[in-house]
Parts: C-alpha cells; structure tokens; sequence
C-alpha cells in the first residue's frame, strides 16, 4: 500500500491545548507521524511519497470562502490586533445569536470560524493543513487511478472541519474532500467510514443533506464525548440524503466486543448502499489507553478491524485522524492497515 505524506505538517506545532481549565501541551502533536513512520519501515510498508501540490479547486467548492480567508489571514491579523499568544477561541455564537454575521474582528472572527476552543491555530498552521489535504488528494488520486488502496498519513486530522468551523485539532476535512474526488472521478456512490473514537461531526455535516455519499460513524456516545453536541444514533440525514447517515454511538468502557459488532453493521450498510469507493476516517484513539478517549480496544483489536474493512473488497483510501497514545499510535494505525492488505 502506497503512503502519502509531506513534512510541511510540522508547521503546525501549537504549544497550548485548552483542556480542563490549563493550558497543556497539545495531544495532537507532531511526533505523532514519527510514530506511525517508524511502524510503516518496521512493517515494510516503504513505499512512502510526498503528494504533489495541492489542488485549490476543490477546496474552495467544498469550503466557505470566508472560512478559507479566515484560516489563511487569522494568525496576522491576531498579531496586527497585538495578541501576544497563539489564535485560540473565546466567543461564540450561541444560542439566539447571529450565526450569519462573521465579526470584523478576529477576536469575533475566530469564535465565529470554530466550534470548540481546544484547538489553537499558529503561523504555519494554513500551510500545514493544506499539506495535509494534498495528501489526501494524492492518495485519492492513486486509487482513481487503479490502485487498490492507498494510506494519507494526514496531519492535521480532518474530521471535525465542517465547510466553515476548524476544532477538534481538524481544519481542513480530508476525508470529505476524497470522497468529494471520487464522485467527481465517476464513483456513483461513496462510503465514508469514520473509526476514530470521536463522532466524525464535519463530514457528518457535509453530506448530511445527501445521498450519494454514506457517512457512518463508531464513536463515544454525545452524552459523555467530544464534540457533545452531535453524533446521536437518531441523526439519520434529510431530505435526498435521509439514509445515508448512520451512527453508533458507544458508552464509556465499551470494547471490541461491543465495538466490532457497530463495525460490522456498518460496513453491511455500506455494501447495501452500493459504495464503490471507500474512505476510511482512521483515528486509533478507540485504543484502551488513549489519554483523552474512553474505549477499551487493544493492538491486535486494530488488526482485526482492518480485515473486516479489507474483506469488503472496495477501493479504499485511508485518511489519518487521531490517536494520541503516543507509544502505540504507529502499532494501532498500521495495524488497521495490515489487517486491510491480509
Ligand atoms: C481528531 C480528534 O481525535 N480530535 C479530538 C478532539 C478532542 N477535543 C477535546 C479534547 C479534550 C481533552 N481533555 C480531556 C482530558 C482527559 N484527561
Ligand atoms: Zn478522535
């Protein structure tokens, strides 16, 4: 399986994370890649290449354009405002306020642009993500092309970035802008299939409305999890897409038992939605000791989920989401990949 992958992600390296009233050395850091690199050689999976440049076209047909003018300017102009620290969320529209009114004020602008305040966005942090999309594209672009699979080892993640709110660490939705491509390179129907121990609430937004793109979602229950406000098992779809959105959400201490059979409902689902292209949302952060998720899945659990994913037979390309215990990050993430290729 061919990797993409480009070092521009380094330009992202936050060192503040808002969690629990402190400031905390991001979760999401850079030497989460280092990790999963080291376990691709270890594994023999070499075939590693940087993607060529982005693709700006698709991006900006997903995207609202002030989302993307807001992300390319916003660590200018908190500086201009003469902040002396990281672009970090404040203010919100809430309940019965504006949400159709972006502020002038970056101070506004950011809350405006963003759904949670864990998140900080740094200079670099627009070229990180953009580099992390090229891999996305250029994975997509290989198996249009006729390959089987291939692996986007994406950072920043992507799957809570709806067309115009960066959180959850995600800016850009990856995943979407690969299934996006296939439809556009003649795919009838996609599939999405979002792993990661959070709900997948962006791409769940970006195609809530249709129903030529299946989103389906393993996750820690709303009650109790990131993003809280999302992810409920009711959440069906509308209108031409009422159906092609499926969600299992999962209660604290749940593992693979439990876990395994929301998997395999779902990819039946998917192989009765006629899919015939798959993106794989890929977070490792089910895993038991993930710092910030509450599943109870092990290292070989990661092997067996990836043979049930490869026994679909699908065209499938892996975008990386999160997993945050840093020991086993490249173990769990690959191993979801060599289960696919047994
Ligand atoms: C891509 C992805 O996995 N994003 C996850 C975003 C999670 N955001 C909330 C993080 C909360 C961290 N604080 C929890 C402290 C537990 N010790
Ligand atoms: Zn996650």
């Amino acid at each position: 399986m061919k990797v993409f992958f480009s070092e521009e992600h380094r330009r992202h390296f936050p060192q503040a994370e808002l969690c629990g009233g402190e400031f905390v050395t991001p979760f999401e850091r850079p030497s989460r890649v280092e990790y999963v690199l080291g376990r691709l050689k270890e594994q023999g999976l070499t075939d590693i290449v940087a993607p060529g440049p982005v693709d700006m076209a698709p991006i900006r047909t997903l995207c609202d354009p002030g989302y993307l003018d807001f992300l390319e300017n916003a660590w200018d102009e908190w500086k201009a405002e003469g902040f002396a620290g990281e672009v970090i969320a404040a203010n919100f529209p809430a309940r019965r306020m504006q949400i159709s009114r972006p502020p002038r004020n970056i101070d506004g602008k950011v809350g405006y642009y963003s759904l949670a305040s864990e998140t900080a966005l740094t200079n670099g942090t627009w070229a990180a993500a953009l580099s992390s999309a090229a891999s996305a594209q250029a994975a997509q672009a290989h198996v249009a092309a006729g390959a089987k699979s291939a692996f986007a080892l994406c950072r920043p993640p992507g799957h809570h970035a709806t067309a115009d709110m960066f959180g959850g660490y995600c800016f850009l939705n990856n995943a979407a802008l690969v299934a996006e491509a296939f439809r556009r390179d003649g795919a009838g129907r996609v599939a999405i299939l979002d792993i990661d121990f959070h709900h997948g609430n962006g791409t769940q937004d970006i195609f809530y409305g249709r129903g030529d793109v299946f989103f389906a979602s393993l996750h820690g229950a709303p009650e109790d999890a990131f993003p809280y406000f999302l992810g409920y098992a009711d959440e069906t779809g509308i209108g031409a897409g009422e159906g092609a959105n499926a969600n299992y959400p999962m209660l604290p201490g749940t593992a693979y038992d439990v876990w395994s059979g929301a998997l395999d409902t779902a990819l039946a689902r998917i192989r009765a939605f006629g899919a015939e292209a798959l993106v794989i949302s890929l977070g490792t952060d089910a895993y038991k000791d993930d710092p910030i998720s509450f599943f109870k899945l092990d290292c070989p659990d990661f092997l067996d989920a990836g043979r049930r994913i490869g026994s679909h037979g699908l065209p499938t390309v892996f975008c990386m989401e999160g997993g945050y215990a840093i020991q086993q990050v490249g173990i769990n993430t690959v191993n979801v990949l060599e289960g696919f290729l047994d």
